[in-house]
Formats: C-alpha cells, sequence, structure tokens
C-alpha cells in the first residue's frame, strides 16, 4: 500500500483503503448541476486518479462523467477526512447518495471531513468538462490548453485523530544565521498550551511547549546547509502532539530583488528555463509518477535551473522532485482574461481561494520562488489594472517568502506592475499571432526585446525591477525536417531558440529567460487559435508530447549549458 505520496506526511494516521480503479458512467449531457447519485449506469471501471476523455471510448468528449467506489469503516463511530487534490473542470461529491462538497475550480484541492458509521460506506464524485463561465470562471475556452475531464490527482481518505497537526509552516528569518520559524497549524480540539515534541532531519525528539493561541517557535542550526539549484539541500522536521505525527521537508533558502536583480541565497541568479504544462497526451493532467520523473530529469539534462509551471498550480509530487532535483519553480494560479473577466467579482474570489490553498500547499517546498497569476491578462486596462495589485497584495500578505508577478503579454508601455516584484512579459517576436501579416525575420528578436527592455526603464512602474522573459519560441511539428529552415520545421524552431536564448542570456538588463514550452501540449479545439494548432496542439514544444526531443534540445542544451558555466556562481 501507498504509504504517503508527497511531504508533508502523517506516519500515524491510518488510511483507508481506496482501489486504483473506480466504477465510471459516462452521463454526457446531463448537467453536473442536476446529476443525482440514483440509478447511475456504471459500465466500466477506470482509474482514479485519471482523466476520462484520454480513454479511447470517450476520447475528447465534453460532458458528465461519475466515479463510484466503496470503502468499509471498521469503528463504531470513524471521523474521516476525504482530500480530492485536483478534479477538473469542477465537481460534485456523494456520501452514500448525500452530497458532501464539490468545486468549480480545477486544479485545486479540496478537504471534507465528516463522521460515518461502522459498515460499507459509498463515496462518488461527478465531474464535468463542458465549458462554462458562470460555473468555472477560471478555465475558459480561449486558453492553449485542453479542458480534460476527470480526477486530476491523488484521491485519500484518512482517520483523523481527535487532536491534530495538520501543517508546519517553515519560514527563514536569517539566512546566515541559518534562524527559521516554524509556523503550527493546529486541528480539532486544541487549545492552551500543548505539548509537542520535535525533531530534525530523523534526530531524537525533543519536548517542547506550544501556544495555541501564538503557535510558533524560533530555532537556529548554525549547520544547516542552504537549498540551492547546484546543492538542494533539505532538511525535515517531525512533531508529535498526543498521538499525531507530522513530518514535513524544507530547505533553508532566501529569494529577494536588489533593485534588477533576483538574488538567490544573496547570489545574482540568472534563470534559464521552460514552461512546462502538467500534461501528458494518455493521461490528460492525471500525469503519473514515471512522467514526473522523467520530465524533471529532462530539465536537469537539459541545463534547466527553472521551470513555470503553466498555467495553474502544480501537483506537490512534482514539485517535492524539483525540491530534490534543485529546480526553481515559478507557481500560478489559473484563469486570465480581459478587463471583464478580470473585474468579476466571483472570478477574483475563486483566484483568491486557489491562490491561498496554493500558497499554503506550497509553503515548505524550497524550489517554490515565484508565485504568478493572470497569465496575459488585459493589464493595460485601467480597471483591470486595479485586480492586479488586488491579487499580489492577497498573496504578500501569506509572507511566504516568494516573488510575485504576472506574465504580461508583450510589455504594453502601461501597465498593471506596481504590485509586481519581477516584470515578466511573453512574446513571440519571430514567430507573431494568429493571422498576422507581419514579416518577422529573426532580427526582430534582439530588436524586440530591446523594445521591451527600454519601455521598462521608460516606465517607474517598471524601472529598477529584475525583466523575466516568461515566454518565447516558436512551434515545430515533429519530425518536419527542411533544409529552407522553413516554419513549423524543427531547424526553424532550433534558430528561434538559439537566437532567443542569446539575445536574453547575452543581456545583462535581462534577469533570464524561460523558453514557451518543454513538450507539445493538447490545445483548445475551438476558435481562431485552433487554426494556428495543427494537430490540435500547441506545438512550441522542444519535444512532442510523448518526450521526443526535437532540433531544438540538443541546441537548447548546449547554450543552457554553456551559459550556466559563464554566468552563475554558486549559491553557497
Ligand atoms: C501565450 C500563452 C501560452 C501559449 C503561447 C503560444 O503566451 O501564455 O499558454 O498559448 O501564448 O504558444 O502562443
Amino acid at each position: 500500500m501507498k504509504i504517503f505520496s508527497h511531504y508533508p506526511y502523517y506516519p500515524e494516521r491510518r488510511a483507508v483503503a481506496l482501489p486504483a480503479f473506480w466504477d465510471f458512467a459516462w452521463l454526457g449531457d446531463i448537467p453536473l448541476e442536476v446529476f443525482r447519485p440514483q440509478d447511475v449506469p456504471y459500465s466500466l471501471k477506470l482509474p482514479v486518479p485519471g482523466c476520462f476523455d484520454v480513454h479511447p471510448a470517450f476520447a475528447g468528449t465534453a460532458g458528465t462523467g461519475c466515479y463510484k467506489t466503496v470503502f468499509e469503516a471498521t469503528a463504531k463511530e470513524e471521523s474521516l477526512r476525504l482530500t480530492v487534490e485536483a478534479l477538473g473542470l469542477r465537481g460534485r461529491i456523494f456520501l452514500d447518495g448525500a452530497e458532501i462538497g464539490g468545486t468549480a475550480i480545477p486544479f485545486t484541492p479540496l478537504q471534507i471531513d465528516f463522521t460515518v458509521q461502522k459498515g460499507l460506506h459509498t463515496l462518488e464524485i461527478a465531474v464535468n468538462n463542458v465549458y462554462d463561465f458562470d460555473r468555472t470562471r477560471t478555465f475558459l475556452p480561449h486558453m492553449d490548453f485542453f479542458r480534460h475531464g476527470g480526477i486530476y490527482r491523488d484521491v485519500s481518505l484518512s482517520i483523523l485523530p481527535r487532536k491534530r497537526i495538520e501543517r508546519i509552516e517553515v519560514r527563514t528569518l536569517d539566512l546566515r544565521k541559518r534562524k527559521f520559524e516554524l509556523f503550527f497549524r493546529f486541528g480539532g480540539d486544541v487549545s492552551g498550551k500543548l505539548p509537542v515534541r520535535i525533531g530534525f532531519d530523523g534526530e531524537k525528539e525533543v519536548s517542547f511547549e506550544v501556544d495555541a493561541d501564538v503557535p510558533r517557535l524560533v530555532f537556529e542550526r548554525p549547520f544547516f546547509g542552504l537549498w540551492s539549484p547546484e546543492h538542494p539541500e533539505l532538511h525535515t522536521v517531525s512533531a508529535e502532539l498526543e498521538g499525531d505525527r507530522i513530518v514535513e521537508r524544507f530547505g533553508i533558502r532566501v529569494i529577494e530583488t536588489n533593485g534588477d536583480r533576483i538574488l538567490l541565497n544573496e547570489t545574482p541568479l540568472r534563470i534559464r528555463g521552460l514552461n512546462r504544462h502538467d500534461a501528458h497526451p494518455d493521461f490528460g493532467y492525471a500525469v503519473p509518477p514515471e512522467i514526473h520523473a522523467q520530465d524533471v530529469w529532462f530539465l536537469k539534462d537539459l541545463g534547466c535551473n527553472f521551470v513555470r509551471g503553466a498555467h495553474y498550480p502544480q501537483s506537490q509530487s512534482f514539485l517535492d522532485l524539483c525540491d530534490e532535483a534543485g529546480l526553481l519553480v515559478w507557481e500560478e494560479t489559473i484563469g486570465s482574461g480581459g478587463e471583464r473577466v478580470l473585474c468579476d467579482p466571483l472570478f477574483l474570489a475563486d483566484v483568491e481561494e486557489q491562490a491561498e490553498k496554493m500558497v499554503r500547499e506550497s509553503f515548505n517546498h524550497p524550489s517554490v520562488v515565484i508565485f504568478g497569476f493572470f497569465n496575459e491578462g488585459a493589464s493595460e486596462m485601467p480597471e483591470a489594472a486595479k485586480s492586479y495589485d488586488r491579487i499580489a497584495i492577497f498573496i504578500r500578505k501569506f509572507n511566504s517568502g516568494r516573488l510575485i508577478t504576472a506574465a504580461l503579454r508583450e510589455l504594453p508601455e502601461h501597465c498593471a506592475t506596481r504590485e509586481c516584484d519581477i516584470i515578466a512579459f511573453n512574446g513571440y517576436p519571430a514567430w507573431g499571432r494568429v493571422f498576422d501579416r507581419e514579416p518577422r525575420p529573426m532580427g526582430t528578436i534582439r530588436e524586440t526585446f530591446d523594445k521591451y527592455a527600454r519601455t521598462a526603464e521608460k516606465n517607474p512602474a517598471m524601472r529598477g525591477k529584475p525583466l523575466l522573459i516568461s515566454e518565447t519560441g516558436a512551434a515545430a511539428i515533429y519530425g518536419s525536417r527542411d533544409r529552407y529552415r522553413g516554419r513549423w520545421s524543427e531547424e526553424y524552431q532550433a534558430d528561434v531558440i538559439a537566437e532567443s536564448v542569446t539575445a536574453a542570456l547575452d543581456d545583462p538588463r535581462f534577469a533570464g529567460i524561460a523558453l514557451w514550452q518543454f513538450c507539445d501540449t493538447r490545445s483548445c479545439m475551438q476558435g481562431e487559435l485552433c487554426m494556428n494548432r495543427p494537430r490540435g496542439f500547441n506545438n512550441k514544444g522542444v519535444m512532442d508530447e510523448y518526450r521526443r526531443p526535437k532540433a531544438s534540445f540538443d541546441i537548447l542544451k548546449g547554450l543552457f549549458r554553456k551559459y550556466s558555466g559563464t554566468t552563475e556562481k554558486q549559491n553557497d
């Protein structure tokens, strides 16, 4: 049986066994909202986690599907916690036919606590993947990634102790002294002074008294190493409170800006990375651990020190691997759009809910150094600009020690950057946009980057802040080789990537570059965008969707390795 899939884990909490395959029923056009878990025609077994629309019987479909399993409670009365780490696009959850919760925010975890009597119980999760702004405001038809339907990430059921340590947030206070704070999030029946036994790195646990009202302790461990991409040193803290135990993993590191530099552990950092969707054609967004491990290996092999988790909160087990491998991560909320969307109060409430969960879930991952939001939103519109400020301030209030940014669409002269720590922009100078009539010679790349650097210099809200190219690149169809270096060929893509990387990393005005993208990904199936998405895919990967490298892969690897040797000091 799986013991835990990622940190934190709770060695004393007993898991209720859930099977790898659940009953599945395809309900087609029946709207999720009118669905009742009666007479459901379960006909098939599908894996959980899993996306139903990657199964050949339902390939590419949109509608309602329902998953069902049975579990057993062995005690007379049992307090349980159901955790669904992510589903999409929205779902409703039923216990013995009665609704106990749900979510309309994809890629966002859900926890439901409930009590059951001894015996067998039925759990049903109905999900729907039809675009519907009134219900799921953060996933819209124009988005360049597919609306897979299903249970994207792990589902677990555990027995809850009466007094609980739910999380310990570890915050670096002083880098040089290796001084850090443990902030306890207790749950259940706790109050007053609590006797907590605490140990680091598997050493013997020692008793401390933690005040439930001010639940923080400060430690100094001068002999702890720092976490950095070159030396990703990690530590664990275990804590025990009357039968409940938690093990959290963390790293000591500080990410900050100093003028237009990004500093990691007081050392200037140049970002060399890729954007990556957490997707695979055979699994949709339910990416199995094997693929996560391979993807992290590919990123390291390419010489990346950075990955942007586009365009939604990341899987916790993927982040664990990034912690271990020394990959810096930009994690962001899903959801963006024009002024109307960005000013919609219900949309903003959903973004805040997922931002809070993202920050809390990822608090202890040293790899996560940037929190982002509103990819390519209408940052230049005055009303939308207020929403940019609102979300940046909202994320900052958690004091999680991350830099905050939003990837802008190109670099408008007037845009919402006041509250951002980094000015990040996406631009495809040599590639262009759908139905673009401009000629786009290679020289456009340097000219455009230079133009944006000058734009940032002129604007007081951007001047003096680090400037990061958060997306750029070109598409190539895997296997399309062409001595004429025509568009969509691997040669043309490799040329664009080489020119973009050298233009960015030779220019000290840029803090780094993240190419679009790690591998090809299935795109939306409708609208104008499709005309620029042969095969229904965004083909800008340096590998295809099955992770088969294109010509650009080796070019990028050569360049990233060259620049890592010359531009980056060690961080410890
Ligand atoms: C945008 C967007 C990406 C992708 C890219 C492209 O920058 O953020 O998701 O769609 O454009 O390939 O055009």
